[in-house]
C-alpha cells in the first residue's frame, strides 16, 4: 500500500440509553469541533466493536457499560475539514452497569463536558454524521422506549 495515502477508517460510537435519554458532549479540537457527539473512537488493531465501545467509554467518560449491541453503521467522508477524512462509523447501543454512576469529563482537552439529552430534546448543533441520522427518523431507543 502507499506510504502515506488517506485511507478510510473505523470508529465506534455508542448511544448510552438511560431511559430516554443519551449521552452527549461537545467536540473539542478535532473534526466536529463545538458539535454535540456520542463518546466513541477509533477502533484498535484485534479489537471487536463491544470491546471498543466499552474502551472508549470508559476512557472518555468513566462509565461503565454493559448490553452492547450493533444498531448500524454508516459511511461518512469529511472532505472539507482541516484534515480530509473517512470515516465507517459503527453505531452500537449499551446501558450503565450502574444507574447511580455520573458521566466524568475524563479528557477535558477533547470534550467540553458529558450530560444526559432526552432523545425528543438534543441539543444542537450535532455533529454531522448524528445529525444525519436523526433526520432519517432512525430511533436509537428499545421499542416501547420512544
Ligand atoms: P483520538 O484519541 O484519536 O483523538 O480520539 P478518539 O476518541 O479515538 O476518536 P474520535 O475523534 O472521538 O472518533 C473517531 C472519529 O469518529 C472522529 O474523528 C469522527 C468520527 N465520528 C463520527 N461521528 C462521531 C460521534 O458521534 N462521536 C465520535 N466520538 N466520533 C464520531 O463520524
Ligand atoms: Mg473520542
Amino acid at each position: 500500500m502507499e506510504g502515506n495515502a488517506p485511507v478510510p477508517r473505523v470508529g465506534v460510537v455508542v448511544f448510552v440509553i438511560n431511559g430516554k435519554s443519551v449521552l452527549l458532549g461537545k467536540r473539542r479540537g478535532s473534526i466536529g469541533d463545538s458539535y454535540f457527539a456520542l463518546p466513541g473512537g477509533h477502533l484498535e488493531f484485534g479489537e471487536s466493536f463491544e470491546e471498543c465501545a466499552v474502551r472508549e467509554v470508559k476512557e472518555e467518560t468513566g462509565l461503565d457499560i454493559e448490553k452492547i449491541e450493533f444498531l448500524t453503521v454508516t459511511n461518512n467522508v469529511f472532505l472539507q475539514e482541516a484534515k480530509p477524512s473517512h470515516y465507517v462509523i459503527i453505531f452500537e447501543r449499551a446501558v450503565l452497569k450502574d444507574t447511580l454512576q455520573s458521566p466524568q469529563n475524563m479528557e477535558p482537552t477533547k470534550c467540553d463536558g458529558w450530560d444526559w439529552y432526552d432523545w425528543n430534546h438534543l441539543p444542537e448543533p450535532l455533529f454531522g454524521p448524528l445529525e444525519t441520522l436523526v433526520k432519517s427518523g432512525f430511533n436509537p431507543l428499545p421499542l416501547g422506549e420512544t
